[in-house]
């Protein structure tokens, strides 16, 4: 057995209907992120022990401490593996609207207001080409909330970034529903956004 394994789900697959579909949830859950973990668990399995010893989250913050022959691996199944563990708790039943607390204040001195926001987040991660991530993340130089895309499975955690909040564009977790109409699946995923996970996130990463 690997070093990490699949994460249970914090809800039912179809907990997010009619938003996101149970069909696409169990698949991206048992397919796409299970070959994400084994696959990091076997490009783990060809690094020295000090790599192997290390937490994916410090991996992934210097990917320079990881052999060349497997940095690709780790840098995609790696980020595959935590971004999903992060997507599945940025999401619940009964979500979206609009933040309060620390997060809702950040979010209004970097972008202007929430609604600013959200249109930044949405206009720039439909225009993500190919397959990628949008996210709202940390950044502990400037110490303000920043919007970040991401090729693939790259972790904002690769520079220096600490993800928040992320919105998965890859087609694997939308086609089934909404075929090539990315814009209408992210207004969709905003109904179900989780912003007391993403608040906590937040506080820990201040
Ligand atoms: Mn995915």
């Amino acid at each position: 057995m690997g070093k990490y394994t699949l994460p249970e789900m914090p809800y039912a697959y179809d907990a997010l209907e009619p938003h996101i579909d149970a069909r696409t949830m169990e698949i991206h859950h048992t397919k796409h992120h299970q070959t994400y973990t084994d696959k990091l668990n076997a490009a783990l399995d060809s690094c020295p022990a000090e790599v192997q010893a290390k937490d994916i989250l410090d991996i992934l913050s210097d990917l320079n401490q990881v052999p060349e022959a497997q940095r690709g691996a780790i840098n995609f199944n790696g980020g595959g593996f935590d971004n999903h563990r992060l997507f599945w708790n940025n999401m619940k039943p009964n979500g979206g609207g609009e933040p309060g607390g620390s997060i809702a204040d950040a979010i209004k001195d970097s972008f202007g207001s929430f609604s600013d926001f959200k249109e930044k987040f949405s206009s720039s991660t439909a225009v993500v080409q190919g397959s990628g991530w949008g996210w709202l993340v940390y950044n502990p130089s400037s110490k303000k909330v920043e919007y970040k895309s991401m090729p693939n499975q790259t972790s904002p955690r690769t520079e220096g970034l600490v993800p928040l909040l992320g919105c998965d564009v890859w087609e694997h977790a939308y086609y089934l529903k909404y075929q090539n109409k990315r814009p209408d699946y992210i207004s969709a995923w905003w109904n179900v956004v989780n912003w007391d996970e993403v608040e906590s996130r937040f506080s820990k990463a201040k």
